[in-house]
């Protein structure tokens, strides 16, 4: 079995997080390696999910548990090439974060339930409903694979102050 491992999280603003990410075709044992390996990142950063275009790999896949509670069971849900097939009128309001804009938080309005349909670590096709935390961050992670980050629903004002930070912030931790 090959050790899993903690893999660098790209920070905005990088042009790799501004691309769409290709789709998967077959699984194969180095993507299933890359999905165990992202959610480890996900978990040391913590996160509650990640896209793989943040570790640098432009493929569609992502990772999620949206279980916040540390007494409750983790959901760990590994996705190749997620599709929102459907999205509720009704919307929800959540104060979103991203791994890849550090410490700052804003805002973002979305659907409130979405039918997902993706292939799992067994090559199985699924399909299932989410609402709540877990729509909020499907929906983030499959916009990562789409070159859009949640910035980009914000007033250009306020995504161009958050673009400095985060860049700033990029550059403290490339000198540390
Ligand atoms: O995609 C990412 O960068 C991960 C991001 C996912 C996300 C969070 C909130 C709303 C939508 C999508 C994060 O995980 S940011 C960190 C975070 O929210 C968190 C970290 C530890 C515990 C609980 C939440
Ligand atoms: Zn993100």
């Amino acid at each position: 079995m090959t050790r899993m491992s903690v893999r660098p999280i790209l920070i905005h603003p990088d042009p790799r997080l501004k691309k769409v990410a290709t789709a998967v075709p077959d699984l194969s044992d180095e993507l299933r390696a890359l999905a165990e390996d992202m959610l480890e990142t996900m978990y040391d950063a913590p996160g509650i999910g990640l896209a793989a275009p943040q570790v640098g790999v432009l493929e569609r896949l992502i990772v999620a548990d949206a279980v916040k509670d540390p007494d409750e069971e983790p959901q760990p849900m590994v996705m190749f090439n997620p599709e929102v097939i459907l999205a509720s009128d009704e919307t929800s309001v959540y104060e979103e974060g991203c791994l890849s804009i550090p410490e700052q938080f804003a805002e973002v309005t979305r659907p409130a339930e979405v039918r997902v349909r993706w292939i799992d670590m067994k090559g199985e096709e699924r399909e299932s409903d989410f609402a709540g935390l877990w729509a909020t961050v499907l929906q983030h992670e499959i916009d990562h694979l789409n070159g859009k980050l949640f910035i980009d629903y914000l007033s250009p004002m306020k995504r161009q102050m958050m673009t400095r930070r985060s860049q700033k912030i990029k550059r403290e931790r490339m000198r540390a």
